[in-house]
C-alpha cells in the first residue's frame, strides 16, 4: 500500500521523477512513471479531502500497475513498450468492450496517461498565470480540453464541483514547496517539456497499436 505523508516533499522532486522515466531510446520505465504518479497523488492529498475521490481512483490504478510490476510476469512490465507488446501478443487486453481483463496494464495506464495531459495543460496555465488568475478556472479549462472528453456526465459533474474547492494560486505555490513564485515559474518551465515528452511517447505508442480507446 501507498504512503501519503512526506513533510519534505516538493513538487520539483515529483516532476524530476518524470525526467527519469525515459530511457536513452525513449522507452518509458513503468517503475518511474508509477513513482511520479504517487508523488502527484501525495500532492493532491495535501490539498484537502475534497479531492480524495479523485486520489482514490488514481491510487487504485497505480496499485494495479505496481501489482503487475511485482507479479510473476513483472519482467514484461519494465517499460510501457514491453508491457503493451506482452499484453497484446498474449491477448490480455479487452479491445472493444469490458470483459475478461478489467485490470490490464494497457487500459489502466491509459487512464493515467489521459490525466497526464490534463496535468500538462493545467501546469502550463499555472506557469503563465498572474496573481489574479483563478486556479479553479485554470483547472476546469484544462480538464474540459482533455480528460473530461473521456468521462461520463456524473464524473464531470463531480470533478467540476471539486474544482471550486481548490485553494488559490498563492496557496498552490506554497504547497509546491519550491520557493518564490519566480522559482516556481522557472521550475515549471523546466519540468513541462519533460512531462510533454513522456506524454507524447506514450501517445504515439498507443496510437501505433491502435489502443487509444480501450474500454
Ligand atoms: C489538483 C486538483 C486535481 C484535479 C484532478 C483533475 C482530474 C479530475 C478527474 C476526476 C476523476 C474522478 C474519479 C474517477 C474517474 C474514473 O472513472 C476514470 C476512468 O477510470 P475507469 O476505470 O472508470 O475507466 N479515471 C480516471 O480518469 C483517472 C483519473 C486520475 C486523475 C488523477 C489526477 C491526479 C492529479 C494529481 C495532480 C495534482 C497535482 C497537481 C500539481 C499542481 C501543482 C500545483
Amino acid at each position: 500500500s501507498v504512503a501519503v505523508e512526506d513533510p519534505k516533499f516538493t513538487l520539483q522532486e515529483v516532476l524530476d521523477t518524470f525526467k527519469s522515466c525515459l530511457s536513452e531510446n525513449k522507452e518509458v520505465f513503468l517503475e518511474h512513471y508509477v513513482a511520479g504518479w504517487l508523488g502527484l497523488v501525495r500532492f493532491m492529498n495535501s490539498l484537502g479531502s475534497v479531492f480524495s475521490f479523485i486520489a482514490k481512483d488514481a491510487v487504485n490504478k497505480i496499485q494495479i500497475l505496481i501489482n503487475h510490476l511485482n507479479g510473476e510476469n513483472g519482467a514484461h512490465y519494465v517499460t510501457v513498450q514491453s508491457m503493451v507488446k506482452y499484453e497484446l501478443d498474449n491477448q490480455l487486453v479487452d479491445l472493444t468492450k469490458r470483459g475478461s481483463f478489467p485490470e490490464s496494464g494497457c487500459r489502466t495506464l491509459l487512464r493515467l496517461h489521459r490525466a497526464l495531459r490534463w496535468l500538462e495543460l493545467f501546469l502550463e496555465r499555472l506557469r503563465t498565470s498572474t496573481e489574479e488568475s483563478k486556479t479553479s478556472l485554470m483547472c476546469s479549462e484544462a480538464y474540459n480540453e482533455s480528460l473530461s472528453q473521456h468521462h461520463a456526465w456524473i464524473i464531470r459533474k463531480a470533478a467540476g464541483t471539486a474544482f471550486w474547492a481548490l485553494p488559490g494560486r498563492a496557496t498552490f505555490f506554497d504547497v509546491m514547496n519550491v520557493g518564490t513564485p519566480e522559482q516556481v515559474v522557472t521550475m515549471l518551465g523546466d519540468a513541462l517539456p519533460l512531462i510533454s515528452e513522456v506524454y507524447q511517447v506514450t501517445e504515439d505508442l498507443y496510437a501505433q497499436n491502435n489502443i487509444l480507446d480501450l474500454p
